[in-house]
């Protein structure tokens, strides 16, 4: 049996722990590259903004790049908002059993607490517009392959219960 290269796509709010669950995944997984939603918008996607027009290019972009990425042999971690289901189920019909969601979940009121990057107040106080959760939707996912709460459980918790339902990976 080999075992096959995986995306793991991480779905949820802004400061739900997407990125921080991304590193830490990192961690347990061979040959692994993280593609940030935050990141790749200083890079590829500094074109567009958060319209849903654009964010459902910017979730096009994310699976394709992912898919490139994947034939070239590497397990993915993508850790982005992607806020739409259509974004969600075109990426699992363009990649497949390969692909694994993962709804990073924490209630709206937490992320707003943690506001790792005052951006929910930037938000609350219309500094920022189409801000996810407060002025922009925020499509919960139908049936994700996994589902961690990260108000409930620990990183290394929540890191534990992806990676068993992303066995097929080699682990470190
Ligand atoms: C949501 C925003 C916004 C608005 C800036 N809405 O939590 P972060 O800060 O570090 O990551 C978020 C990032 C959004 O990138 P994504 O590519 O993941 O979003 S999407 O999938 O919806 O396209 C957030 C920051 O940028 N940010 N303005 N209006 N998040």
């Amino acid at each position: 049996y080999v075992s096959m290269n995986q995306m793991i796509w991480l779905t949820g709010l802004s400061g739900s722990g997407k990125s921080t669950l991304a590193e830490e995944l990192k961690n347990h997984i061979e040959n692994c590259y993280i593609l940030d939603g935050d990141t790749l918008r200083r890079g590829i996607n500094q074109d567009l903004q958060f319209s849903e027009e654009d964010r459902l290019e910017v979730g096009r972009r994310i699976g394709e790049i992912g898919k490139i990425l994947l034939d070239a042999n590497l397990n993915v971690i993508v850790a982005s908002i992607s806020p739409y289901r259509s974004t969600r189920d075109k990426v699992r019909s363009l990649i497949g059993d390969s692909y694994k969601e993962v709804y990073v979940q924490c209630p709206l009121e937490v992320c707003e607490e943690r506001d790792p990057k005052g951006l929910y107040k930037q938000a609350r106080a219309g500094q920022i517009k189409h801000f996810t959760g407060i002025d922009s939707p925020y499509e919960e996912p139908v049936s994700p392959d996994v589902i961690v709460e990260t108000d409930k459980f620990s990183l290394d918790e929540c890191v534990s219960k992806i990676l068993q339902h992303t066995s097929a990976m080699g682990s470190k």
